[in-house]
This record gives structure tokens, C-alpha cells and sequence, in this order.
């Protein structure tokens, strides 16, 4: 409501020739400041669910960056995966007249009809995490996440030269991709350089598998899989969650889970990087584990911050993501990005002093 009443004063200023650029009775451009009378700013946040530690980890530095103490009312929305949840969420912002939406989108389409909404009602919308694939890319502000295409290239090129430096070929690799909930630019991307991967260095890709992400699908994946294929040396899971699920899987079938591929075990690789992965890194049960950081809620800020200072912002902000290994078998690798060209990544070996370090 108070946007209403600050627009109807700004266009009544410029009446008089007072000022310039209001746009239409109660709209304001969908970047430019707000903010209550009492400085509070109202967030309106859509979130994926909880289905992985990423996920909880991503929660919580939205909640710990727009605290009371820090000047603003955080209306947060669980969607359980759903994106007809996060829809609704969105409408409820917007009734409730929020000063920004932030969106972490379960899946990259259908979002356009929403978005229109918000930006007819002058709601500035930021995008974190995963990307919206939308008609016009003015239905929101900014995008801040990371690069899924260059974390697939990462992996992929990890394990070829991992694979090489132990003398097993390419063609020797058996492997499983249990993928993310399909349609996520997480999983698109990761999905993405296994295939180039797969093309380029003549892999055996035996099964392709949604594990939405979670323990649970990720474990349900791997018992149908180990039922159809008795070769499977290799297994990529698009993030930890999945992996803890595999491992379980692969355990109660008698699989010696390990890198030591030449030898008869079955190497877990995987994405993330928290805590609970990395320790299975050092456990020696996942064997690479390639960073994807939630610690979104400062960059979303920063975001605020300067939108409301009435400041240009970056349309898309990719974070900086490291790689973690059971060994320096490989200790960098040359991934290629998704904004085109490649970039030298090295690699963290696993110890529980790199654990202690860890923000998440
Ligand atoms: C990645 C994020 C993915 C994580 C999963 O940015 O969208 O969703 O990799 C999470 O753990 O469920």
C-alpha cells in the first residue's frame, strides 16, 4: 500500500514540476528503491523445499541475512518442491505488497505469467540458486548462483584425467548418473557435462536417473540399477544427498565403494560440498566432491543493498566454487564455463583441518 501512496505523491510532485520519470499511477520500475516508513524492508522469499543439506544450508543464510536485527521482515514460503507452491507464494507477495521477491525456482520454466504479475505491481524480483528460462528477461532484477554447466565440466574432466593417471580407459568406465530433479539448472548442467563428457572421452553411460535430489530417491535409483547391471564402476550423483543414498545402496549389495576403480571398487562422485559430504570424502567413500555454495543470503543482500541505493546491479552473479578429492591424484583441472572459454580449477585435498574451515 505505501508504494501506492509514495507513486500518487511523486506523480502530484511532478505535477507541479517538482520532479521527473514517475511511471504510471501505482507503479514504480520494477528496480528502483522502496522500503517502509520505518526503514524495515519487507522480503518476500520462495524457497525449493528441503530436500537436501544444500538446501538447509541455503535456508539458513537467507534467514541469518534478513533478520529483525538487521532491518528487515522475511515472509519465507516452503514450496515442498512444488512449483504451483511457489506460484502461490509469489501472488501472496505480492498481495502483501513486499518491497522485493526473491525466488529460488524448483525448475527453470513456467515462470513467466507470475513474474508479469510482479512486475506490473512494481515488485523488484531476484533470482538465486537456479535459473528462470523466461520470454523477457526484465521480469526480474538479478540472478545470483552458480555455474552448473561449468561444475558438470569440472567433474567430468576430473575424472578423465583421474581415470588416465590410474590406467583405466575410457570405454572401462561403466557409468551411472543419477540426476537431479529434471528440469533444475542444477541438473540441467551437471547432466549436460556428463553427456559432452560421455561423447568426448568414449565413456560407457549405462543409466540416466532422476533422484530428485534426496537420500531417499537417490538409494531407490541405485537398488534398481545395481539389479540391471553388474559392471557399474563409476557413480555420479548431481549432489550429496543422492550420493548418501547410492553409498547406502552400494554397501548393502556388497560393493566395496572407493576410487580404487582398476581394482574393483565403485567410485561415488558427487556435488555440493557440505559438511556431511565432505566428511565422506574424507571417509574415502566419495571420492570427488565438486563445490556448489548456498551461502546466498550476503550476495542477495548486496543485491538489496545497492537497488535500494539506487545503484545498477550485474543482471547475472556466478559464485566461486572449489573442488574436492580424496587424493591430489589431479590437482587442477581446465573446465569450460558457461559463459564460454575455460578456466583452471585446482583441486582441495580433504582433510579435517580443510573441514574445520568450511563455512557450511
Ligand atoms: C544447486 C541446488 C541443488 C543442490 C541440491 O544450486 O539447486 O538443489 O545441488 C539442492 O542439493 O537440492
Amino acid at each position: 500500500m505505501k508504494k501506492k501512496i509514495l507513486s500518487l505523491m511523486l506523480c502530484g510532485m511532478m505535477a507541479m514540476g517538482v520532479m521527473a520519470g514517475c511511471g504510471s499511477a501505482g507503479k514504480k520500475s520494477a528496480d528502483k528503491k522502496s522500503g517502509s516508513k520505518d526503514g524495515t524492508i519487507t522480503v518476500g522469499f520462495s524457497q525449493v523445499g528441503a530436500e537436501s543439506d544444500w538446501r538447509t544450508a541455503n535456508t539458513k543464510s537467507m534467514k541469518e541475512t534478513f533478520s529483525e536485527a538487521n532491518g528487515y521482515k522475511l515472509i519465507f514460503d516452503d514450496a515442498q518442491q512444488k512449483q504451483e507452491n511457489q506460484i502461490t507464494a509469489i501472488r501472496n507477495f505480492i498481495q502483501q505488497d513486499v518491497d522485493y521477491i526473491v525466488l529460488a525456482p524448483v525448475t527453470e520454466t513456467g515462470w513467466d505469467t507470475v513474474l508479469k504479475e510482479a512486475k506490473d505491481a512494481g515488485i523488484p524480483v531476484i533470482i538465486v540458486d537456479r535459473m528462470v528460462d523466461v520470454s523477457d528477461d526484465s521480469l526480474y532484477t538479478a540472478w545470483v548462483g552458480s555455474d552448473f554447466y561449468a561444475e558438470g565440466s569440472k567433474a567430468c574432466e576430473w575424472l578423465n584425467a583421474y581415470a588416465t593417471a590410474k590406467g583405466v580407459s575410457g570405454k572401462d568406465l561403466h557409468i551411472v548418473d543419477i540426476q537431479g530433479t529434471i528440469g533444475a539448472s542444477a541438473q540441467i548442467g551437471r547432466t549436460k557435462g556428463m553427456d559432452e563428457a560421455v561423447k568426448a572421452y568414449g565413456w560407457d553411460l549405462l543409466e540416466q536417473q532422476t533422484g530428485e535430489f534426496t537420500q531417499a530417491k537417490g538409494q531407490e535409483v541405485m537398488e534398481s540399477v545395481l539389479k540391471q547391471h553388474d559392471n557399474i564402476n563409476v557413480v555420479y550423483c548431481e549432489n550429496d544427498n543422492e550420493a548418501f543414498g547410492a553409498i547406502d545402496a552400494l554397501t548393502a549389495a556388497g560393493k566395496k565403494v572407493g576410487g580404487d576403480i582398476a581394482n574393483g571398487e565403485v567410485m561415488v562422485m558427487s556435488f555440493d560440498s557440505t559438511n556431511a559430504g565432505l566428511k565422506d570424502v574424507l571417509d574415502k567413500k566419495i571420492t570427488l566432491n565438486t563445490e556448489c555454495n548456498p551461502l546466498h543470503g550476503p550476495r542477495v543482500e548486496e543485491i538489496i543493498k545497492k537497488l535500494e541505493a539506487g545503484d545498477k546491479v550485474d543482471k547475472l552473479q556466478y559464485v566461486d566454487e572449489a573442488m574436492f578429492a580424496v587424493d591430489d591424484t589431479v590437482k587442477s583441472v581446465k573446465a569450460k564455463m558457461s559463459a564460454g572459454g575455460e578456466k583452471d580449477f585446482d583441486i582441495t585435498v580433504v582433510t579435517d583441518d580443510v573441514i574445520s574451515k568450511r563455512a557450511y
